[in-house]
């Protein structure tokens, strides 16, 4: 049992086991974790929600460690939670060694988890999603969510936070060309890291080339000019400009905008909800388990067409429930 009022008091060490609880796939432990997830909704969408992506190595988590140190400076709680695209193909990280984040994890304001190892990455992110709420009843101001952007999973982190920083590396305009005009469209903080040693100069060209670009993209926000920031987690450089843009941004979005963001991707996620649990629900039937096989073999022979295929394969399921 999560002792709730040692949660809610800040106490990391019941912070990490409700977290656990809600990673947890047995079922028993999944009543539990609803049940905990209930009780603390009326404490829960004080934080600030930050999502952080950009390619392997540009030092999300570096900054993430400057950028979390700062900020409990300022004497703010800071949690951060990571999703690893990779968990969820190989059950390993690509979140490199510096997700341990050394200097941050020992600093009393702060709490890191690392991205839970389930099978989808669907699941990874509901689980996310959960912990965002929990760390929030655990008094956390500021809840960080770093993500590696190599995939959808951007998409997923976008659309739990409430501001969205994409970090670049100093590069020239045609690697800018690399970056999925789709990930660039979620910016609302753009940030040119590794500004430091040789890199210097081209961090600032790029970041006239990434302003350029960004022109030509409507920002999330339409009052909002998507800025562009350099940085050197390494030395430690930027980072409170970066904070004040977070801030700025927020302050921007302002509490009603706020609010219905937050309502928005409240409906989204019942509805992805939804889904994944009549599919977990049709997936563990042992009514239409045998059709499984026939069907997708009809399917990949081109016997029968796909839409046909799942119309007959949820009748016969909803048929088993009347
Ligand atoms: N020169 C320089 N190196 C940096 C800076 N920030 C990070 N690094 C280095 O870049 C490497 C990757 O840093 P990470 O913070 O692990 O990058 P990441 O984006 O979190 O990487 P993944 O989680 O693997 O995607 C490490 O060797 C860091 O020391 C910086 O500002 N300047
Ligand atoms: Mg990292």
């Amino acid at each position: 049992m999560i002792d709730i009022d040692a949660l809610r008091s800040g106490n990391r060490r019941a912070l990490g086991k409700a977290i656990t609880l809600l990673e947890s796939t047995r079922a028993d432990h999944r009543v539990s974790a609803e049940q905990l997830l209930e009780s603390i909704m009326p404490y829960t969408g004080e934080s600030i929600r930050i999502g952080i992506t950009g390619v392997p190595g540009v030092g999300k988590s570096s900054l993430i460690e400057v950028l979390g140190n700062y900020v409990a400076g300022l004497g703010k709680r800071v949690a951060v939670l990571t999703i690893d695209p990779s968990s969820s193909l190989t059950g390993g990280s690509i979140l490199g060694d510096k997700t341990r984040m050394e200097t941050l994890s020992i600093n009393p304001s702060a709490f890191i988890r690392p991205s839970p190892s389930q099978t989808t990455l669907g699941g990874v992110a509901r689980r996310t999603q959960e912990a965002v709420l929990v760390c929030e009843a655990a008094g956390f101001d500021v809840i960080i969510v770093e993500t590696v952007g190599v995939g959808q999973s951007e998409t997923l982190v976008a659309s739990m936070t409430d501001v969205f920083v994409l970090m670049l590396l100093p590069g020239s305009g045609d690697e800018l060309q690399g970056i999925k005009r789709g990930i660039m469209e979620l910016a609302d903080i753009a940030v040119i890291n590794k500004a430091d040693g040789e890199l210097k100069g081209k961090a600032t060209r790029a970041a006239a080339d990434i302003k350029h670009a960004l022109q030509l993209i409507q920002p999330r926000l339409a009052q909002w000019r998507v800025p562009v920031e350099v940085t050197s987690a390494l030395e430690n450089r930027g980072i409170d400009e970066v904070w004040q843009r977070i801030c700025d941004y927020s302050d921007t979005l302002g509490k009603a905008a706020l609010l219905e963001r937050r309502q928005v991707q409240s409906r989204q996620w019942f509805w992805n909800e939804t889904r994944e649990r009549l599919l977990d629900e049709l997936k563990s039937s042992q009514f239409v388990k045998a059709d499984f096989g026939s069907l997708e073999r009809q399917v990949m022979s081109g016997e029968l067409p796909p839409s046909i295929a799942a119309g007959q394969l949820v009748t016969k399921f909803l048929e088993q429930k009347k």
